[in-house]
């Protein structure tokens, strides 16, 4: 198990490829990981056209701070709309581990809300304590609304901001309020390549960077019920020939293939 060295541990679930333990450690603690998804030359090249996306929107002065993150601190840096930009970043959104889990958490059809990536850098300040559904008015109904499937590019650790959570908020069943902003969390440790799967109730930020001189790229992929609006407008922001080219399965998560809602002339678009 995996505490912090605070008098009273604050206890995170070892990683585990069992889809049941899986969920029983989202049941109990809001998030499981799931060691060894990405490997070897895959792993490297992802790590590599994650960094690449973020040194060109540097370049180009395109980087973009939302508002949970980190206010005006240059160490961590936000990339939006990851899934264009190669596509090693679809075999993430739509890879057969994450969408187990989707189906499973969430039901089906599921909504891909966003796909994002965060690096912290040397010295990078902590995120605010939120979850991440905090767009659903409460009360909350007792079901999660959203996942959120975290993959670890380079080793998370507590020293680089490993995300850091709070295990068991999700039972709470609402969001954090200012005054709870500093109760105590413990750090995910995952080695690169592991993917963490959090709910979307779970209490959670990224972590304060301590090291000098290391990065933390994780990407993240949100998913919702298919209620809820997406976070990037995909039907704006998708490169086109990738539409082309999804399976059934990545439409729906998209929004081109629907029941109900989302429809062109009262028929899917896709
Ligand atoms: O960067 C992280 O570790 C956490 C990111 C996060 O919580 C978010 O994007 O909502």
């Amino acid at each position: 198990m995996t505490t912090t060295t605070t008098e009273r541990p604050v206890v995170l679930p070892e990683p585990t490829r069992d889809l049941a333990q899986g969920l029983r450690n989202i049941a109990d603690y809001g998030l499981t990981i799931v060691p060894d998804v990405l490997t070897g030359d895959v792993l490297k090249a992802s790590r590599d056209v994650l960094y690449r996306a973020a040194a060109s929107d540097r370049a180009r002065g395109r980087e973009q701070k939302f508002s949970l993150d980190y206010g005006h601190d240059d160490s961590n840096q936000r990339v939006w709309n990851v899934l264009s930009r190669d596509p090693l970043f679809e075999d993430m959104a739509f890879h057969p581990i994450a969408i187990e889990y989707v189906r499973a958490v969430l039901g089906w059809p599921a909504l891909l809300g966003n796909l994002s990536a965060n690096v912290t850098g040397p010295g990078g300040g902590e995120m605010i304590l939120h979850a991440d559904q905090i767009f659903v008015p409460e009360p909350w109904s007792t079901e999660p609304q959203g996942i959120n499937v975290a993959w670890c590019l380079d080793e998370f650790t507590e020293a680089n901001g490993g995300t850091r959570f709070v295990p068991g908020s999700h039972k709470l069943n609402r969001a954090p309020l200012p005054e709870e902003a500093e109760v105590e969390t413990a750090a995910i440790v995952a080695p690169a390549g592991s993917i963490a799967i959090f709910e979307s109730r779970v209490w959670h930020k990224t972590g304060h960077n301590r090291t000098p001189d290391q990065t933390r790229a994780g990407v993240f992929a949100w998913y919702t019920k298919p209620i809820y609006r997406q976070q990037e407008n995909w039907a704006l922001s998708l490169r086109p020939e990738m539409r082309q080219f999804a399976s059934d399965e990545a439409l729906t998560l998209l929004g081109f293939k629907t029941e109900g809602l989302g429809l062109v002339n009262g028929k899917s678009p896709a």
